[in-house]
């Protein structure tokens, strides 16, 4: 083999965002296929410059920046005022989406800063406040598929919170539970707990790519696929810093109390539960959160059935509901579609078909034949946990249920190389971080992202409807569809990532289309997304209009409240602050430019 022609990936001993030793050939393995399909250039000079925020001037925004290094540190304060780095996911920016759907230069920060402590986040937030400049806080900056590091306002200064603050504070291996700083992954704290021998102890829950912050992930309200796999359900304890001039830092929970030992175990406390209003918003930036680690189950084993036609799809889940909320079937786990299974090995889709248009059911069915999973619509990856007599229960009452489906076959994973994607599966599911998915990134040249992220109750016409709004709306734009839905407690997820190419601007109009009218289909027939990217949060948060738009008038009334002069990540989940209301930023598509009319002049909180 050739040596490869990029830099060697940034190890965890580099780096706090670098990728754990173990898993070093296998990102070398995938920044290799990724670099063999890139045309794009690693570094784009920037073409409108300094992306100076509405509302000051270019000279006193300047001299803020000044002022603001005084306080921090020059080498902690970077103006983003020449190029755009391109990166790619372990080497990614901190300053736009490097998966863009709109031009990188629309959602692109104006400078950079890099707190290394919880007083210097309060002196950010004051100076923000002082001069009137929107502070986008990111931890790690990953958000893959749902906008990257980029703020929403352009001009907006990135806070950095990952680069200097990213200590695991506590490891409570008798209560099994952890205290990190933003700039911790997945990959970090899996490391840390081999390195200190508790490994075998206790587990943590990983989303199928670990770089991502422990708390960005969970507060984003991330998913992961052990029985732990709904992140925001097993915090306990936010440390925050508020946004108004003040900078006022709170603990949430038992963390109200001064001094004591209840903060990682018992998440309410007295009173309202706060928690909630820092997830998925701008009220807050989240500098310390508590959150609980699984214990060794005592033996875990994976599974993987396939099941031949697509419309196999709504009595399985009919069959997978009462099995998970019994907890027979016990992880989040996955069913993905053929196509994906395919997608995932990490090939570019022209290896398979030259046409245009989404590649034809044939093809990938023919392809899929000398595969481990062989020709099939849908495969199923779980996992039963426990000691093998307890596991046994399980998996003889699953192993009759899923093969009600006529055809279902059961893989025996004893078959399977060491390198078929299930193992990759079994890993996660078990507790380990892994790499693998960022594979199907090269179905297309320069492959960008971005997910379709509805959720619905576990049941077959609901699966059927979501599955067939996303096929038209696919088959329309001429898009590859892969679906996976990934099945929680009550819920399910289905999550449609479509796959771009990043330099092609009818591709990227396309995918924008796509998601735009799936997001409306899903909201006429009563479904929401649980998160979406960036450039849809405006429309995704104007579906969750009952009774008038009563929430977001709520969520705007907290706003102003929190943060009356309008400096956190404005428009962030399309919560805007008054200076921003109702002058034209909110994008529904099609709109030419993404900044709205302006900003009124002064802090001015308008009356609900
Ligand atoms: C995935 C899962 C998600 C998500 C984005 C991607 C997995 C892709 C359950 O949440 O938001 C295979």
């Amino acid at each position: 083999m050739a040596p490869p022609n990029f830099p060697q990936t940034p190890t965890l001993g580099d780096t706090h965002s670098g990728i754990p030793s173990y898993l070093l050939p296998k990102a070398n393995n995938a920044k290799g296929l990724i670099y063999d399909g890139k045309t794009a250039p690693d570094f784009v000079p920037l073409t409108r410059g300094l992306a100076v925020p509405q509302g000051i001037s270019k000279a006193s925004f300047l001299s803020a920046v000044h002022h603001l290094k005084a306080l921090l540190g020059t080498e902690n304060v970077e103006l983003n005022d020449t190029e755009i780095k391109n990166g790619w996911y372990m080497e990614h920016p901190n300053t736009h989406d490097m998966m863009p759907l709109l031009h990188t230069e629309e959602f692109l920060a104006s400078a950079v800063v890099y707190p290394g402590s919880v007083q210097d986040v309060q002196l950010t937030v004051k100076w923000a406040n002082k001069h009137l400049i929107p502070l986008h806080p990111i931890s790690i900056g990953r958000n893959l598929g749902y906008g990257g590091a980029a703020p929403r306002v352009r001009g907006s200064v990135t806070l950095d919170l990952g680069r200097r603050m990213n200590k695991i504070l506590d490891i409570n291996a008798e209560d099994y539970t952890c205290l990190v700083e933003p700039g911790v992954t997945f990959y970090a704290l899996y490391e840390e707990l081999q390195r200190r021998g508790l490994g075998d102890k206790m587990w943590i829950d990983t989303p199928d790519l670990g770089g991502g912050s422990v708390i960005g992930n969970t507060l984003d309200r991330g998913v992961g696929y052990t029985p732990y796999g709904d992140h925001w359900a097993m915090h306990s304890g936010l440390e925050v810093v508020l946004p108004g001039p003040e900078a006022n830092l709170v603990r949430t929970g038992m963390g109200g109390l001064d001094g004591g030992n209840t903060w990682q175990v018992f998440p309410y406390g007295f009173g309202p539960s706060s928690d909630g209003i820092f997830s998925q918003s701008n009220f807050g930036i989240v500098t310390k959160m508590g959150m609980a680690l699984m214990p060794n189950p005592g033996g875990y084993e994976s599974f993987m059935y396939t099941f031949p036609r697509e419309s196999d799809l709504a009595p399985l889940i009919d069959i997978i509901r009462p099995l998970r909320i019994s907890n027979i079937l016990e992880n989040v786990a996955q069913l993905r579609h053929g196509l994906q299974t395919l997608s995932v090995k990490g090939h570019p889709r022209t290896k398979f078909y030259k046409g245009s248009g989404p590649v034809p059911e044939n093809v990938w069915r023919k392809e899929l034949q000398d595969t481990a999973t062989g020709e099939c619509a849908w495969v199923y990856y779980g996992m039963s946990y426990g000691p093998a007599h307890i596991r046994k229960y399980k998996l003889d009452v699953i192993h009759s249920e899923f093969l009600r489906i006529p055809g279902a076959k059961k893989i025996d994973p004893s078959t399977l190389p060491a390198d078929e994607y299930f193992w990759s599966r079994d890993r996660i599911a078990s507790g380990t971080p892994d790499f693998e998915e960022l594979l199907w990134v090269n179905w297309m040249p320069n492959g960008a992202h971005i997910a379709f992220s509805p959720v619905s109750p576990i049941r077959g016409p609901d699966a059927t409807k979501l599955y067939e709004l996303a096929k038209k709306r696919h088959d329309e734009a001429g898009i590859d569809l892969m679906p996976a839905f990934c099945v929680g407690l009550r819920e399910m997820h289905l999550i449609v990532e479509i796959v771009f190419d990043s330099e092609d601007e009818g591709m990227r109009a396309r995918a924008e289309k796509c998601l735009r009218d799936m997001i409306d289909d899903a909201a006429a027939l009563g479904y929401g997304e649980y998160r979406t990217h960036l450039a849809l949060m405006d429309q995704v948060a104007g579906t969750y209009n009952w009774n008038d738009g009563a929430l977001m008038k709520m969520n705007n009334t907290l706003k102003d409240a929190l943060d009356p002069n309008g400096i956190l990540a404005p428009g962030r989940c399309g919560i805007w602050p008054a200076r921003y209301r109702n002058r034209g930023w909110e994008l529904k598509g099609g709109e030419k430019s993404t900044e709205g009319d302006g900003v009124a002049p002064l802090p001015c909180v308008t009356k609900i």
